[in-house]
């Protein structure tokens, strides 16, 4: 459907704000300057892996997926456009600043309410996504589990080796880590989630280790993707999501080096690979899944079921993966975020942190400690409303860029507490810090909800300073 026009706000050029909610995890959202320009892919080839994949936006404008807000002066109310629901698709909204006016379009159904709460657009945003959850069936919100995960430290290149070593290492210090979560690195390909890396021997032999130790075991799978050298690429061709116009199975980002496909969670034999892998990973005694890159299951083109859209789709495929793991932690990530509420217990909401400050290619998507602080901030609505939110691990080690401010960050922002270092590499600072960080796990709202009669978190927003008096 083409944009049509929606409604406009008369607004204060030089004051005015707009927050604009980007697609998936990793996709930029934090409030701008109404002047401003936002974050946008730094090359084409960065959309599809880390905004909404389809045509490039325009410049000169802002374009929310699902939810834009736009606060005309300080202290002013807070129009808020939102889709009401994300299960089947969801509408862009766009915002153009034209002299003193803003002009809303969206391009599917949505809803407009101006909000007159307490929280500037951070409280408005917390009050949508009250109901939003509500709407979705959101009924309870489950206390995430402290982890320990694989990833910022030995990225790829983990070995079976690597675990037993920070497993000990934990022990000797006391951490209060619940979980260890094996990331991105102990499969054959990606796609191949059945097959082992030659770094590793067993996964089995690792699982029970790390339960004998006292933990809970957790892993890394990205279900929806399949790299194009993958056995499961090469033998089953007819699971990928394809072009319709072309037949090409569809771009679905390009990572590790290589090409990725996204797996067609309609068709029957992918569904029936998808439970294997996730029945045989539960029933090795993993309890934690962090499911990764979902964002492919979501996008367009053409599957085996041509009568369901790629959200439902992708829906589907997340909830065959909570049939198949039961009660185990399920933490969503590189996911669509308003089609995942109420599909999964804790969500990644924003790029990845690294060990440089600076995103990689300049791209706010990337990982980069500024690019991860950015939309954590931006998303911190969403805690204890949509489910429990992941900032990202805390990498606290000596040589991490800013790791103050990450760790201040974590600290405010944190509803899914995890330590990404190797622990042996930690100072005094960096242990002090992981204790610190790993010794609550909230729940609560960030973000206090006006609604519910002013309660708020020791994390509340400020509120807005009070409009300038009229002479
Ligand atoms: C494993 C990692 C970790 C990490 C995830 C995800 O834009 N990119 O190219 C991009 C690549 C990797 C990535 C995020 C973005 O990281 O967030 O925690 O699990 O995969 O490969």
């Amino acid at each position: 459907m083409a944009f049509e026009p929606i409604g406009e706000v008369a607004v204060e050029p030089a004051t005015a704000r707009v927050f604009e909610h980007g697609w998936q995890s990793w996709s930029p959202s934090s409030i701008h300057p109404a002047a401003d320009t936002p974050p946008r892919p730094t090359a084409e080839r960065n959309r599809v892996i880390g905004y909404r994949p389809g045509d490039a936006v325009p410049v000169g404008l802002f374009q929310g997926e699902g939810l834009l807000a736009v606060q005309p002066a300080a202290g002013a109310p807070v129009t808020v456009v939102g889709v009401a629901a994300a299960d089947r698709a969801v509408a862009s909204i766009r915002a153009v600043l034209d002299g003193d006016r803003i002009r809303l379009s969206a391009d599917g159904p949505v809803e407009t309410v101006v909000d007159r709460g307490p929280g500037g657009i951070d409280g408005a945003l917390a009050r949508w996504a009250d109901g939003f959850a509500a709407r979705a069936g959101v009924v309870a919100i489950r206390r995430a589990p402290t982890i320990w995960c694989s990833w910022y430290h030995y990225f790829t290149k983990v070995t079976e080796a690597d675990m037993d070593e920070n497993l000990a290492t934990m022990a000797g210090l006391d951490l209060p880590i619940e979980v260890v979560q094996l990331d991105d690195g102990y499969e054959a390909e990606i796609g191949d989630w059945l097959e082992l890396s030659g770094r590793f021997a067993s996964l089995e032999g690792l699982i029970s280790r790390i339960r004998g130790a006292g933990r809970r075991a957790g892993i890394w799978v990205a279900p929806f993707l399949v790299r194009s050298r993958s056995a499961t690429a090469r033998l089953h061709p007819d699971w990928l999501v394809r072009d319709p116009a072309t037949g090409e199975p569809v771009d679905a980002g390009h990572n590790w080096g290589q090409e990725l496909f996204a797996l067609d969670a309609t068709h029957p034999a992918a569904r029936g690979y998808l439970r294997e892998v996730f029945t045989r990973f539960r029933a090795l005694g993993i309890d934690f899944f962090k499911i990764d890159f979902i964002y492919a299951g979501a996008i367009p083109g053409r599957r085996h079921d041509g009568s369901i859209t790629a959200i439902e789709a992708y829906r589907s495929g997340v909830e065959l993966i909570r049939a198949a793991i039961g009660d185990a932690y399920l933490l969503g990530c590189g996911a669509p975020i308003l089609p995942s509420v109420g599909l999964v217990d804790a969500m990644r909401i924003s790029p990845d942190t690294a060990p440089h400050w600076e995103p990689l290619e300049r791209d706010l998507s990337k990982p980069g400690g500024r690019s991860s602080i950015l939309t954590g901030v931006g998303r911190a609505f969403q805690q204890g409303r949509f489910w429990v939110n992941d900032p990202d691990c805390i990498v606290a080690r000596p040589g991490i860029e800013q790791r103050e401010e990450l760790a201040e960050h974590i600290g405010r922002f944190g509803g899914l507490r995890g330590s990404s270092d190797r622990l042996a590499d930690l100072d005094d600072w960096g242990l002090a810090t992981t204790r610190r960080l790993l010794a609550e796990t909230p729940v609560a709202p960030f973000i206090g909800s006006g609604a519910a009669g002013g309660t708020s978190s020791p994390n509340a927003a400020a509120p807005d300073p009070a409009p300038a008096p009229t002479p």
